[in-house]
């Protein structure tokens, strides 16, 4: 299991609350859809996908950007506890949407690259490794379930 020191939870914490879930949330996922064409195959019932100006743009994706941002979220204030705090997600996931875990970390990924874009310097290597922690223990527990 990841354990978070006390300075990687203040880093991920401090910048936790500067960003905007909304923009960073629709910028991930949209991202996501573009950078690996693949993972559209799970949202065909969200429109126009067609071109990466339109999957920007999609007000599906950016809504569901922000719900997956958000769920983030609750993994920041359960850091000594990703396995639990996910495990329901990690049932739909796996039972319902049948999305294949190796999508959590590509997502995690392109999330750490909309960070770093938006936060610049202030996005030092010892922040983005703490985030890197995050996003890998968040990919780990939402696979937990998977059989
Ligand atoms: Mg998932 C639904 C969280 C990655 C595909 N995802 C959801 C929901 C949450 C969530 C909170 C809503 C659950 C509900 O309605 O009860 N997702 C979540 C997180 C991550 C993630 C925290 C982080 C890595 N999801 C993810 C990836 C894919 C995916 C990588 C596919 C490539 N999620 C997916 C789909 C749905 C959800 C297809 C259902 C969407 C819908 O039709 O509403």
């Amino acid at each position: 299991m990841v354990h978070f020191s006390g300075e990687e939870k203040a880093a991920i914490t401090s910048l936790w609350s500067k960003v905007d879930v909304e923009e960073a949330g629709g910028q991930a996922l949209g991202r996501l859809l573009v950078v690996y064409p693949w993972t559209q195959r799970f949202f065909d019932n969200f429109g126009n996908l067609s071109s990466s100006s339109a999957i920007m743009g999609n007000p599906k994706v950016k809504s569901h950007g922000k719900k997956v941002l958000t769920s983030f979220g609750d993994a920041i204030k359960n850091l000594d506890n990703l396995k639990n705090t996910f495990a329901k997600l990690s049932e739909l996931h796996c039972d319902k949407l049948h999305v294949d875990p190796e999508n959590f970390r590509l997502l995690g990924n392109v999330l750490v690259v909309v960070l770093a874009s938006h936060f610049g310097r202030e996005f030092t290597p010892d922040v983005q490794a703490s985030w890197q922690k995050l996003v890998a223990g968040v990919a780990n527990a939402l696979a937990h379930k998977y059989h």
